[in-house]
């Protein structure tokens, strides 16, 4: 790309679906690019400014908070107070929602740091969102507001800490991907249509839950793995991250199937992954990209969410490979 195109430059000129961004929404989507640049300096210094290691609290879920969870949290909670159309938020690490203009046009619901397990490793973590429009912008907040499917998100993306910070981004009309320019602090454009090529040999799955995991899901993986003589016949290759960010930014970039399924140690919970901070930002993404998401029996944007903290089974990626898995749970 010759010319150099910036993330505010791209909201103020691009539209989606032959409409412009709204300003609020450009406002909101600036104010959370611009705590991931700060977040990812202070991931880049880890042990040098004190990072690394347990916060010695737990969040909602009962997990034990990282230091930087907890710094990302309150980060993007401070990055958005000023955000004239953003009504309120809710993240993975607070119990309940909070209002932030009370009334407005948009929801933040945030993953602040994903891939905790990864951090004091130095392996790439990530910043998901997603931004609902709020039903009722003039209405008060009220905590069943955030109560929406996937499909009424109108923007949402990650950013990635790796070897570079990398935002994917979806308005509804396409993904384009941004990688931050540290001498300039500015996200520059580096791909303006994303696209997920339906077939794939790549799949990533925690392998150790094997014996673990439902009929369909152990079926679609040994296939996979009996390769090139098995009914697949082809070679599949397998990568696990354990950053649900990065595993679904490789997915982004060069195809594959990313799988949390729902596994029988528990089960009465439907998965591990948050719908709401999660699987809906990362589905909308992944649909904007010609792929596909499922959670063997729905399409993860058209579940009616009960909860704001509610787990999901997600499999998300290259769109024949999804049908497959959905075929195999039918
Ligand atoms: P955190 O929410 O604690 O950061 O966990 C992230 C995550 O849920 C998701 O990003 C990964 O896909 C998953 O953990 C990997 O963890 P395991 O393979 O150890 O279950
Ligand atoms: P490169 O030298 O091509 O970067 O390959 C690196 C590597 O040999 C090891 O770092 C890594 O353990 C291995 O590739 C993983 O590759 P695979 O699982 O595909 O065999």
């Amino acid at each position: 790309m010759s010319t150099k195109i910036h993330l505010e430059q791209y909201l103020k000129t691009t539209k989606a679906k032959g409409a412009s961004i709204p300003i609020g929404l450009q406002e909101l989507l600036i104010a959370v690019a611009n705590t991931c640049t700060t977040l990812s300096d202070e991931v880049a210094q880890g042990a040098l400014i004190g990072l690394l290691g347990s916060a010695g609290t737990g969040n909602v879920q009962g997990e034990v908070q990282q230091k930087l969870d907890v710094i990302a949290n309150d980060l993007l909670i401070e990055g958005v107070q000023e955000c004239k159309a953003l009504a309120g938020l809710a993240s993975e690490e607070m119990e309940l929602p909070m209002p932030v203009q009370g009334t407005g046009d948009y929801l933040l619901l945030f993953d602040p740091l994903d891939g905790s397990s990864n951090i004091d490793v130095n392996v790439s973590i990530g910043t998901i969102f997603s931004i609902l429009h709020k039903q009722n912008p003039i209405a008060a907040l009220q905590n069943s507001d955030f109560l929406l499917s996937g499909r009424h998100q109108a923007a949402a993306g990650y950013v990635v800490y790796g070897p570079q910070t990398t935002m994917a981004l979806t308005l509804g009309d396409g993904v384009v991907m941004f990688t931050l320019d540290k001498a300039t602090g500015q996200f520059v454009l580096i791909k303006d249509r994303v696209e997920i090529s339906p077939t794939t040999k790549e799949f990533a799955i925690n392998m150790s839950n094997m014996r673990h995991w439902a009929e369909p899901v152990r079926r679609y993986v040994l296939e996979c793995l009996d390769g090139v003589t098995g009914t697949r016949k082809k070679d599949f290759n397998m990568r696990w991250i354990a950053s649900m960010v990065a595993d679904v930014h490789r997915v982004l970039s060069r195809g594959g199937v990313f799988m949390y399924p729902w596994d029988q140690r528990e089960p009465n919970k439907p998965g591990k992954l948050r719908l709401m901070y999660e699987a809906n930002p990362m589905s909308f993404l992944v649909e904007q990209a010609g792929g596909a998401s499922t959670n063997g029996k729905q399409v993860i944007m058209d579940i009616q969410p009960q909860d704001l903290h509610e787990r999901v089974s997600v499999m998300l990626g290259s769109k024949e490979e999804i049908e497959r898995l959905q075929s195999y749970h039918a």
